[in-house]
């Protein structure tokens, strides 16, 4: 079966530097390489796997337990959550995080323009995702891989009613060590904090991880930065359509509750995630559509 899918692919649309290939688990997977970067990207869940400027490691986190199978969430990476953020507010016994990272996308193009190689995934509704949520909806998927890795996720309403949405690029960030990092561009703002039944909360200067640690900063319009002495590395997120992040961190005792992910790797990951999430909900008027773009760079001491 996947053979079948990636030949067909390869077929349309592979190209120098481009190609679709069995990624772990046998998932399609899509395989970019160029001058300045290399990128892998399942297409369940449209899923960036890994982003890797060339001569630096990989700038985004994968557990070494992750668990690559249809239909299971995948531990690292870029996880899209949509059309709900965290729990379902009205139903808490459907999928966390909405339905979208799980599901099989298509790719619609590839190709490559000044800032990279990019392929264009979506998702449409069907009647697996009308069982979950009954709005008719196509999700676009455009990931660039050059200098920069970018997002834009567009949410199109191609029903006749308005619809509300919470999302999020939940982005798994590798790094040295999270306890000697630090995460800029939050100072000063209020963030609920959701170990403490969404507790309301005041930063006072940059973010630094000593325990478990699931926040939702709130009016976030701007660039975050992780500072990472071990790594002599520094990620820059920039963003557009969100006024709301997420840092997360599970720390030792949730990280040894976690199937898919090494008790130790808590060390090596932080989440600061590009979201539509709390009272950053976004409704979307029928035939309009939300963007939601995420630029990460990293700089190398
Ligand atoms: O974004 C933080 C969070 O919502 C946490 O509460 C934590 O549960 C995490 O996402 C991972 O969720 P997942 O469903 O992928 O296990």
């Amino acid at each position: 079966m996947t053979s079948q899918i990636l030949e067909e692919l390869n077929e349309r649309l592979a190209m120098p530097g481009l190609t679709f290939v069995a990624g772990p688990g046998d998932l399609p997977v899509v395989q970019i390489e160029n001058e300045h970067a290399t990128a892998a990207i399942a297409l369940q869940g449209a899923h960036v796997l890994s982003f890797q400027p060339s001569g630096q490691g990989d700038v985004l986190f994968m557990s070494r337990q992750a668990i690559f199978a249809p239909g299971t969430p995948i531990r690292g990476g870029i996880p899209v959550c949509w059309p709900w953020f965290g729990k379902n507010a009205s139903d808490p016994s459907l999928p966390q995080h909405g339905f979208v990272r799980t599901m099989p996308w298509e790719v619609r193009a590839a190709g490559s323009g000044e800032e990279g190689t990019y392929v264009e995934m979506a998702l449409t509704d069907n009647d697996a995702t009308r069982a979950l949520w009954p709005h008719p909806f196509e999700l676009r998927l455009i990931v660039t891989v050059g200098r920069t890795l970018r997002l834009e996720l567009v949410a199109i309403n191609t029903g006749g009613q308005a619809v509300t949405l919470t999302s999020a690029l939940h982005t798994y960030f590798a790094i040295g060590d999270a306890s000697t990092i630090s995460i800029h561009g939050l100072e000063g703002l209020t963030y609920l904090d959701k170990l403490e039944d969404y507790a309301q909360k005041h930063q006072d200067g940059p973010i630094t991880i000593s325990d478990e640690t699931d926040r939702i900063y709130l009016d976030t319009a701007g660039t975050c930065t992780i500072e990472d002495p071990k790594l002599g590395r520094r990620i820059i997120i920039a963003k557009s359509g969100s006024r709301s992040t997420v840092v997360w961190n599970p720390w030792k005792t949730r990280a040894r509750e976690m199937r898919d992910f090494a008790p130790d790797e808590y060390q090596t990951m932080v989440c600061v995630e590009t979201t539509n999430a709390a009272t950053d909900v976004v409704t979307v008027g029928p035939g309009d559509a939300h963007r939601l773009i995420v630029v990460i760079s990293a700089e190398q001491a």
